[in-house]
C-alpha cells in the first residue's frame, strides 16, 4: 500500500491589487491555506483552503484552516492509502465534523495526486469528466467608488477578460446601494450582466424594496439578499421577485442543497467547492441543482491558482452552467503563486489539462509570502 510520507500546511499573505469592499469586511490582503502532500512514491499534491476576511465570511479562519489540518486531519490522512481518495475522506469524515475548508484543500490535493499518478487532469476523475474547455467568469466590482468601478469595468471589457460584473452591496443603505448599481447598469447597458452580492446584510423588507429596485434598474441576479439560515424568507423573496435569488452562504453541502431545493428557496446556486467541503461534495450540490431545476453558477472564496484550477476542473464537468463562473480570485491578487498563471483570455479561464491539478506552485514565491518565513529570500538582479 502506498502511504503519505509528508504533510505540510502554510499560509500565504497577499496583498490586493485594490482594497476589496465588501459588506462584511475590507480586504487588503488575502491569506490562502496550502497543503502540500508527498507520497510514498514521491508523487506531490497540492490543495488550497481559503476563506474571506478572517473570520467575516464563515465559521473558518486561515488559523483554524490550518490547525483542523495539522492537528485532527494530518494523524488520519497518515494512515490512509492516498490511492483511494474516496475512502481516505470518509475516515477524514468519520472523525471531524464540519471543517469544510479544510477537507477541501485535503481531498484537492489527494486529487491531484491521484491524476498526476494515473497520467489524467482532476477533470476526468470526478463527476461524468469534464465536458468544457473554458469557463466564462466575472470580475468583482468592490472599490467602493461609482466611478472607480466603471473605469475598471471598461478596462475589463477592452482587455476582453470579463463582460460579468458583481457588485458587493450591502454596506450602504439600500437606496445608495440601488443607486450606485443603476449608475453602473446604466454606463454597462447591453453590454456586461450586472449581478449583487448583498452578503446576508439585508432583513426581509429591505430586500423586498431592495429585489424590486434593482430588478427596475437592470440587475440580473441578486446573491444571498438576507441570513443564510432564513430558509423561508429566501423562498418568499424567490416567489414574490422575478429577478432570480442566488444561494450562496445558506449553500454548505448536499443536506443544504437539498433543503432550499426543497423549499423553493433559489433559483440559482452558487456552487463553491470549500463551503460545500470539497470537490465531490461539491458535485452532489450541483447535480441536486440541476433535478430540482436551479441555475448554476462556478462560485468562489476567492482564492489564488490551487483553489481556482480545483474548482474550474470541477464545473467544467458541468453540462450546464447557464450563469457562467466567477473565478478571478488569483487577478485580485498582486503576485501569482503559480510557476505558470491560469490563462485569462475572451472572458475565459482555460481549463488546465496537465495531469492532477494541471499546475505547480511558484517556490520562490511561496518561500517569500509564506507568514512562517523564517530567512529573508534574496533575489539575483539581472
Ligand atoms: C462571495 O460572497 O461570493 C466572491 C467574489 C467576491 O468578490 O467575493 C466573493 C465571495
Ligand atoms: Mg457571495
Amino acid at each position: 500500500m502506498a502511504t503519505i510520507a509528508q504533510i505540510d500546511t502554510f499560509i500565504v499573505d497577499m496583498p490586493t491589487i485594490r482594497p476589496h469592499v465588501l459588506a462584511m469586511a475590507t480586504m487588503l490582503a488575502q491569506s490562502m491555506v496550502i497543503v502540500r502532500l508527498i507520497d510514498s512514491e514521491g508523487i506531490e499534491g497540492i490543495g488550497e483552503g481559503t476563506t474571506i476576511g478572517g473570520l467575516s465570511y464563515g465559521e473558518e479562519s486561515p488559523e483554524s484552516i490550518k490547525s483542523a489540518i495539522d492537528t485532527y486531519i494530518a494523524p488520519i490522512l497518515r494512515g490512509c492509502d492516498p490511492v483511494q481518495v474516496g475512502a481516505a475522506i470518509a475516515a477524514i469524515s468519520r472523525s471531524v465534523r464540519g471543517n469544510h475548508f479544510a477537507k477541501c484543500a485535503v481531498e484537492t490535493a489527494l486529487l491531484d495526486m491521484a491524476g498526476k499518478r494515473l497520467g489524467v487532469p482532476v477533470s476526468e476523475l470526478i463527476g461524468g469528466g469534464r465536458v468544457r474547455a473554458s469557463l466564462p467568469v466575472a470580475w468583482t466590482l468592490a472599490s467602493g467608488d461609482t466611478a472607480r468601478d466603471i473605469e475598471e469595468g471598461e478596462a475589463m471589457l477592452a482587455q476582453r477578460r470579463h463582460r460579468i460584473f458583481k457588485l458587493k452591496i450591502g454596506k450602504r443603505s439600500v437606496a445608495a446601494d440601488v443607486a450606485h448599481v443603476g449608475a453602473i447598469c446604466k454606463a454597462f447597458a447591453g453590454r456586461a450582466s450586472v449581478r449583487v452580492d448583498v452578503n446576508q446584510n439585508w432583513s426581509e423588507p429591505q430586500a423586498n424594496i431592495g429585489m424590486g429596485l434593482l430588478h427596475d434598474v437592470g440587475v440580473d441576479l441578486v446573491e444571498q439578499p438576507i441570513a443564510r439560515d432564513d430558509v423561508d424568507a429566501m423562498a418568499r423573496l424567490s416567489v414574490r421577485h422575478s429577478v432570480p435569488l442566488m444561494a450562496d452562504e445558506a449553500l454548505n453541502g448536499p443536506r443544504s442543497a437539498f433543503r432550499l431545493a426543497a423549499a423553493g428557496a433559489a433559483r440559482v446556486y452558487a456552487v463553491k467547492i470549500a463551503q460545500s467541503g470539497g470537490l465531490h461534495a461539491a458535485g452532489a450540490v450541483a447535480a441536486i441543482a440541476s433535478a430540482a431545476g436551479i441555475g448554476l453558477y462556478g462560485g468562489t472564496m476567492l482564492e489564488g491558482g490551487v483553489g481556482t484550477a480545483a474548482s474550474a476542473h470541477l464545473f467544467s464537468t458541468f453540462p450546464d452552467l447557464a450563469w457562467g463562473t466567477e473565478l478571478f480570485g488569483p487577478l485580485l491578487l498582486t503576485e501569482e503563486i503559480l510557476a505558470a498563471p491560469l490563462t485569462y483570455s475572451d472572458f475565459e479561464l482555460t481549463v488546465p489539462t496537465g495531469p492532477g491539478l494541471g499546475i505547480a506552485l511558484d517556490t520562490d514565491k511561496i518561500a517569500f509570502f509564506r507568514r512562517d518565513r523564517t530567512a529573508t529570500i534574496v533575489h539575483a538582479v539581472a
